[in-house]
């Protein structure tokens, strides 16, 4: 049977030639100061890109208080600007298309990451439980973060909008909205994070308020065509998870329906705890066959896909593309790998976050290890 993993497809107004994802993937490996983008993190996006393959980017601060981890870069300013257009020249260079991830994090933050060592802001003035993931790489417990007044909340949709614009600038195809494990977004949509009584809290009509207004305010930047959303309804990464997601997301999917949005991307919960640990939750439901007949457009699947569990997905009609993970950040030609039934390479979790070369650019490709032999 010809495979549909290997089959074209339209995505926005640009066409893949496969439907092999590069998931977005934290690193921590962005120059300091500044949480600037380097050539290292050029060389290892160029590695992974494929003639027509997406690579949506690791998740990427709007804002510096939108940092929660060291060494994440940004999208706030022209230094990063300029790191950034060195990564998307080198994607563009082997016809690949790459997306942004517009990332706030919201409570799973610490003060010493914020402007001023002010607390993290958030929908309400509820801590995680965990750890946070200070500025000099320790490990302490999440403070209790700053509920944002109502009048802060157009700053914050501008500030979306600002480093939407400064994507494009950066030579980005488009962008993705964060609104999935735990970090600002999803602390808003969901009732345990978010005990706001103004107009984006309460209901379940008022807390998806703040992602459809940022996904139109992004949107306005880069045509909704060019705009990706991101997910993670059984999730709970981050101290998240909603008591009954069914409705709230339901409701969710079908706002972000009307914008004319590219894609919508489901992080499942068998990769919950983030990339944290090894999880493989067996009996969850699968919000991509869930939800797929509320989505017209493109709908991308993530989480513990394997070779064979990808191809059956997309098969099935419940996604019309996979994003990898851990398997792309040990095979830097996987597309290629999957197609030809090779061997993949094992990862190697504790060079996932934070260092430099070692465990990043360092993994063979197919060729490389065949000439080797
Ligand atoms: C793993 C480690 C750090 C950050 C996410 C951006 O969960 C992340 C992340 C994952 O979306």
């Amino acid at each position: 049977m010809p495979s549909k993993l290997f089959s074209p497809l339209q995505f926005g107004p640009y066409q893949l030639t496969h439907r092999v994802v590069m998931a977005p993937l934290t690193r921590m490996r962005a120059a300091q100061p500044g949480n600037v983008p380097h050539a290292l993190n050029a060389e290892y996006y160029g590695q992974r890109a494929s003639k027509g393959g997406l690579i949506i980017s690791e998740g990427s601060q709007i804002s510096p208080s939108g940092q929660g981890m060291p060494a994440t870069p940004g999208i706030h300013s022209p230094e990063q600007i300029a790191g950034w257009k060195a990564i998307t020249d080198a994607v563009h260079a082997k016809g690949g298309i790459i997306f942004l991830q517009l990332w706030h994090v919201g409570r799973i933050s610490h003060s010493s990451h914020q402007p001023a060592s002010a607390l993290p802001i958030a929908p309400s003035a509820i801590a995680a439980a965990g750890d946070a993931f200070t500025a000099s790489f320790e490990r302490v417990p999440f403070e209790t973060p700053r509920a944002l007044e109502t009048g802060e909340i157009p700053s914050l949709i501008e500030s979306y909008r600002h480093a939407a614009a400064n994507a494009k600038l950066a030579g980005f195809d488009g962008v993705e909205i964060h609104g999935a494990n735990g970090y600002l977004l999803e602390q808003f949509l969901q009732s345990r994070s978010n005990q706001r009584t103004d107009r984006y809290g309460g209901s379940i009509e008022n807390r998806t308020r703040l992602l459809i207004e940022v996904a139109q305010a992004v949107s306005e930047v880069w045509g909704a065509d060019r705009v990706g959303v991101r997910l993670s309804p059984f999730g709970v990464a981050n101290d998240s998870g909603e008591e009954d997601p069914l409705p709230l997301y339901t409701h969710a999917i079908k706002e972000l329906a009307k914008l004319g949005l590219a894609y919508l991307h489901f992080i499942e919960p068998r990769a919950s705890g983030a990339g944290q640990a090894e999880v493989d939750h067996k009996d969850v439901p699968s919000a991509a066959e869930l939800f797929r007949p509320l989505w017209p457009n493109v709908l991308i699947a993530a989480g513990n896909f394997k070779p064979d569990t990808a191809e059956g997905a997309v098969a099935s009609g419940n996604a019309d593309a996979i994003g990898f993970g851990r398997l792309f950040i040990a095979n830097p030609d996987l597309p290629k790998r999957l197609k030809k039934g090779a061997e993949l390479n094992p990862y190697y979790r504790p060079t996932f976050y934070g260092g430099g070369a070692e465990g990043y650019i360092d993994y063979p490709t197919l060729d490389a290890r065949e000439a080797a032999e």
